[in-house]
């Protein structure tokens, strides 16, 4: 783990344009932080997304074309704290559906607040939390042949670039059997001055958030990054419709760091790129959608029409 974090981190620092992985932007400071994030007004991705769930639920339902004389399972990758899913599972469970939710999740502890949550607010559903690597516990889930729905909300996807995308709706796939659905929650490409502030909040938690990934190389690999040198700048192309956060050196300095042996030079005004966020539009999914088993089936807006959850058939 610390080895091959210690080898992104030093190639990263390396190479022309500077660049670090935003995957580590979560360890529990990271964790705490986009909870923060998350709370933001400026932040609207999850209170769309949440307008989804709450408002257009039955939708959202329609959408799986699930019966309630059948069984289901409903797989959600990177299930976090839930608020959202759990409209979903409220409704789904006063409707006396049978189906069991299995949140996957790499932190366990988030797993298992959420057990605990759901055992309290919905003591009939069946829940099995299951920790891990999404793929892995997809493939022991694929021997079962039960019917799936798979939850991949809150535009995650959107740090990958579209290929990564293509490659990795794909990968879900072949887990998967024909007829079963994915829903897939996107930011949609919108103007400047809605979806730069999200990522610029006037608190300055999103400058935190990015700046934690050079304290973890202080702490985690003996690094010597002074924060006090070093700020947050994001970017957003509105013809693209890519959102980028970059850390920039506000000064000419060194950084030591123990684990790589090396030193790393920046220049006053240097960026290192952290974070891609991609935005999306129909065009988009569908040609990142062509490359895999799926196809579109409908997609659900929030009222403003900010977010979609596109449901996808394999
Ligand atoms: C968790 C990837 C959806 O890109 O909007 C929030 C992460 N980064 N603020 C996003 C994030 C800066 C977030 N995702």
């Amino acid at each position: 783990m610390i080895e091959v974090f210690k080898n992104e981190v030093d190639k990263g620092l390396q190479a022309d344009s500077k660049t670090l992985p935003s995957k580590y932007f979560y360890d529990k400071i990271g964790d705490a932080l986009f909870v923060e994030i998350m709370n933001l007004p400026e932040y609207y991705l999850t209170r769309c997304e949440l307008d989804i769930f709450q408002n257009k639920t039955q939708e959202l339902i329609e959408a799986f074309s699930v019966s309630t004389e059948s069984y289901f399972e409903l797989i959600e990758l990177g299930a976090g704290d839930g608020t959202k899913t759990k409209e979903l599972l409220r409704s789904l469970d006063a409707q006396n559906y049978n189906f069991d939710y299995f949140p996957i999740d790499i932190s366990s502890n988030a797993l298992n607040l959420l057990e605990k949550d759901l055992k309290n607010e919905l003591p009939n559903l069946s829940v099995q939390i299951q920790e891990g690597d999404y793929f892995k516990v997809l493939a022991s889930l694929k021997e079962s042949k039960k019917p799936k729905i798979v939850l991949f909300l809150g535009s995650n996807i959107g740090n990958m670039s579209d290929d990564m995308a293509a490659d990795f709706i794909y990968s879900l796939g072949s887990n998967l059997q024909a007829g079963d659905k994915l829903l897939l929650g996107v930011d949609l490409i919108k103007a400047r001055h809605v979806v730069l502030p999200a990522y610029n909040d006037s608190q300055g938690v999103t400058e935190r958030f990015n700046l934690n990934l050079l304290d973890r190389i202080n702490n985690e690999l003996g690094g010597n990054f002074n924060l006090n040198q070093f700020k947050h700048q994001p970017e957003y192309d509105e013809l693209e419709g890519v959102a980028k956060s970059f850390i920039v050196s506000t000064a000419n300095q060194t950084v030591e760091i123990n684990a790589t042996g090396k030193t790393y030079n920046f220049t006053e005004g240097e960026k290192i790129h952290t974070e891609i966020s991609r935005k999306y539009n129909d065009a988009l999914i569908e040609k990142i959608i062509e490359k895999t088993d799926f196809n579109l089936e409908t997609k659900i807006l929030d009222s403003k029409a900010y977010f979609a959850d596109y449901i996808l058939r394999r």
